[in-house]
């Protein structure tokens, strides 16, 4: 019974827990897994945020319903206006000319990105130690129709006050959509013969998949060379006794 337990949370972990970064879901789980399950940082293997989360932050900024606003404090402290609802687009109000301050309390211990609609200084404190949590990862956004031009990723602790010091920025304010990575998760599958058709392994991650992976799934034959015209978008060839398009048949 105690085994059947450890999979099923084994099977659990891997679909709610499993870090940004590539893993395949064909590797068993690490024992550290069940240890740091509540302290996950972001993968060193994820490099840059997938088109899943932030598509879904622009749709945040683009809709007017999902604004609010704030003050910013002129000071750094842990009193600061909060911005700590999800999927929000917080339109802050900095200090003329100056930097401003608002708070972030994370609900879940994990990875955090913040979009915002221009590239100014944006620093994460830490409000219990004062310590500045570096980004682990940073890049400009271009989406088409979206006002968001900047993310950065930083890993949270849950219930921790964190004062995010941004600005000076033009026009005294700047729009910040937080994100939870694991709220804006895609699945990938392994495309190894390259023809856009994926395999049953894949990946669940909120960052770019390492080449080699699609969104798409049900190749029947992912062998490199010979599978690549074998998948569900290719048109079925009779009398070559081969189930060209996975469908299960042949005609
Ligand atoms: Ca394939
Ligand atoms: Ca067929």
């Amino acid at each position: 019974m105690m085994k059947m337990k450890r999979i099923a949370l084994s099977a659990l972990l891997s679909l709610g827990l499993t870090a940004c970064g590539p893993m395949e879901e064909s590797e068993p789980m690490p024992e550290s897994m069940f240890e740091e399950q509540g302290s996950q940082a972001l993968d060193a293997a994820c490099t840059s945020l997938g088109t899943g989360i932030t598509s879904h932050a622009c749709v945040h900024s683009g809709n007017p319903a999902d604004h609010l606003a704030r003050t910013a404090s002129a000071t750094r402290v842990t009193s600061a206006p909060s911005i700590s609802t999800k999927h929000t687009a917080y339109d802050i109000a900095l200090p003329s000319g100056a930097e401003g301050s608002v708070t972030y309390v994370p609900a879940t211990t994990g990875s955090y990105a913040f979009y915002r609609t221009q590239n100014v200084p944006f620093t994460v404190i830490n409000g219990s130690t004062s310590a500045t949590v570096p980004s682990a990862l940073s890049q400009t956004v271009s989406s088409s129709g979206c006002l968001l031009v900047y993310v950065s990723v930083h890993d949270l602790t849950a219930g921790t006050t964190y004062i995010v010091a941004t600005g000076p920025a033009s026009g005294n304010a700047i729009t910040v959509v937080p994100e939870f990575l694991d709220d804006s998760r895609t699945r990938y599958y392994r495309d190894a013969d390259g023809d856009g058709y994926g395999s049953t392994t894949s990946i669940y991650t909120a960052c770019t998949p390492p080449a080699g992976y699609t969104t798409q799934r049900f190749d029947c034959n992912d062998t490199v060379g010979s599978g690549a015209s074998i998948n569900p978008g290719a048109t079925e060839v009779c009398g070559n006794g081969i189930d060209d398009n996975c469908d299960g048949s042949q005609c």
